[in-house]
């Protein structure tokens, strides 16, 4: 027999954390702590309901396929992946921070867009970016990276980065300063259209129990 239950995707880290209190609300208490433990799948104290933990960026592509029935994935993450398969019917309002262009403190980041320079880009947000400077018609080359952003202005692998800002204090840390304001990043309730139809009655109440408890 399939699995007749409901599987949710997460991320460890900020995202779980976060989730824990939308949890809570929905009657859904997590066997274990992801962070010390090393399993994958981790059962709650219903028995119709499961988590998966995956890389934050993953989290669409399970959803996609049904491997899970629900999910939560930064806005960032959505927008790369396209969304292809996926009902959003929630922002959740966790992990909240804001996508910005920076650069390495003294760069003349106005000057250089401004004279029409090509500048080079260095970024997980390959999509993000190529929209934001498209829109302001301004030419990249894009280098694509898959995490410590920070790094590349700094040692002359490119002029700017795209990346998440929540505190500022990795940027800070590094020399860095934000120059733009691409967008601001929350977390969003994903849901495999199919599952939804096929499982409405674990599915419904879950979102409306996350609906009720996000802070407003
Ligand atoms: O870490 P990993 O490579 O596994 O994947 P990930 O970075 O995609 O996952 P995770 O768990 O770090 O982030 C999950 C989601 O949290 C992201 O998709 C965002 O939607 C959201 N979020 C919120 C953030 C941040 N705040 C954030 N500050 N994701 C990343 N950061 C990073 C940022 O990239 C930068 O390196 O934190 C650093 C800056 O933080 P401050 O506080 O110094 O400004
Ligand atoms: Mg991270």
């Amino acid at each position: 027999m399939s699995n007749p239950g409901i599987t949710l995707a997460l991320s460890k880290g900020r995202i779980f954390e976060e989730t824990l209190p939308l949890l809570a609300a929905a009657g859904i208490t997590p066997a274990e702590n992801p962070e010390s433990s090393r399993k994958l799948i981790i059962g709650t104290n219903r028995d119709d309901v499961r988590l998966i933990i995956v890389r934050a960026s993953d989290v669409p592509t399970y959803v996609q396929y049904g491997a899970a029935d629900l999910g939560i994935a930064g806005k960032d993450v959505l927008n790369e992946h396209g969304g292809n398969g996926l009902y959003q019917p929630l922002d959740l309002q966790i992990a909240k921070c804001r996508m910005m262009v920076a650069v390495r403190e003294g760069y003349d980041y106005a000057g250089k867009v401004k004279q029409g320079a090509r500048i080079r880009v260095a970024t997980k947000y390959v999509k993000a970016a190529r929209d934001h400077f498209a829109s302001k018609g301004v030419h990249i080359d894009l280098i694509k990276l898959y995490g410590s952003m920070e790094l590349a202005p700094l040692v002359g692998l490119s002029d700017v980065i795209v990346d998440l800002v929540s505190t500022g204090g990795t940027l800070k840390a590094n020399g860095l300063v934000a120059v733009e304001h691409i967008s601001e990043v929350s977390s969003r309730l994903v849901v495999n259209q199919a599952a939804l139809k096929l499982k409405r009655n674990l599915i419904q109440p879950v979102i409306d129990a996350f609906a009720a408890a996000i802070r407003h």
